[in-house]
């Protein structure tokens, strides 16, 4: 089964995840497919970059498989995790990428929305980050993307209630660029895509990368970088981890102990 398609037409590339029977669940499989797409997009030399679902799609991606995260003592977010390794390469990707949103954006898909450069999204679209529903040390680098894109307090409370935020408070808090009715969003993204295709793609790709580098540059010594990993290692460690993927997998409610 196809998990994604994509295609380069009038230098603008589009991606589209369509495996809606695991509601876009982000396995290892769908990211490799994600990222064959990037690949053709800068191999085809794309000066824009449309990641979308199929039109009508009530969630747009449930965030990372759980089915695949590591059992307790080892790092379910660590720098070579498929998922990292897709939002490096949409942060590092020369054509800007353009997240076209419709249904809900779950756990790590909200990172990966978040590191794309502009999101256009319809009233279905709802964003909710999970980490503390699963019991889920997030990592650092990903706090730091999220932080720079939705601001402390409004991070603290999608992390700490796990609970979705609407478009159109996502449009308040400057989440996303644009909302538009669910008839227009692929014209009004498809038309913002060209009108990008038609500016110079070096200028384009240079301001991306400086804004990366920028948005990068907090220099964490040594020792605070530890703290920060023996933070996320003694919930990882813990027992409300392996309780919170086995609650998904048994299909209930987790029963948190703090232990
Ligand atoms: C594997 C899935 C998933 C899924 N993985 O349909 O950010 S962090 O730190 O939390 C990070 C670790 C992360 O991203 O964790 C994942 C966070 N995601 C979630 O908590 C969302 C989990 N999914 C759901 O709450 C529901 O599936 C939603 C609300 C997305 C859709 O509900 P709906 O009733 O429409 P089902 O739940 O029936 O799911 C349809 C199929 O997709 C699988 C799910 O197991 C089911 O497969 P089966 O038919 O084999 O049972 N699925 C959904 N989400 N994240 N598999």
């Amino acid at each position: 089964m196809d998990l994604v398609s994509a295609r380069v037409e009038d230098r603008v590339a589009t991606i589209v995840m369509t495996h809606q029977e695991k509601r876009n669940a982000l396995s290892k499989a769908l990211i490799d497919a994600l990222l064959d797409g990037l690949e053709l997009a800068r191999a085809e030399k794309a000066r824009a970059v449309v990641l979308r679902v199929e039109t009508g799609s009530k969630v747009w991606s449930a965030g990372h498989d759980i089915k695949e995260l590591p059992t307790s003592g080892r790092d379910p977010l660590h720098y070579s995790d498929p998922l990292e390794q897709l939002i490096r390469t949409i942060r590092q990707l020369p054509a800007p990428v353009i997240a076209m949103i419709e249904g809900g954006v779950y756990g790590g898909a909200c990172e990966v929305v978040l590191s794309c450069d502009i999101l256009i999204g319809t009233h279905t679209a709802a964003f909710a980050s999970t980490p503390a529903k699963i019991g889920v040390p997030y990592n650092t680098t990903g706090l730091l993307n999220m932080l720079s894109a939705v601001g402390p307090r409004t991070l603290k409370e999608m992390l700490f209630t796990a609970d979705p935020i609407s478009a159109e408070r996502a449009f308040e808090l400057g989440i996303l660029n644009h909302l538009v009715p669910a008839h227009q969003l692929e014209s009004f993204t498809m038309t913002m895509a060209k009108r990008i295709s038609e500016n110079s793609p070096l200028s384009i790709a240079a301001m991306k990368e400086q804004l990366r580098i920028l948005q990068n540059a907090s220099p964490l010594s040594p020792e605070t970088f530890e703290r920060l990993q023996g933070l996320r290692r003694s919930v990882y460690d813990s027992r409300d981890y392996e309780e919170g993927v086995r609650a998904f997998l048994e299909k209930r409610a987790p029963r948190f102990t703090g232990e």
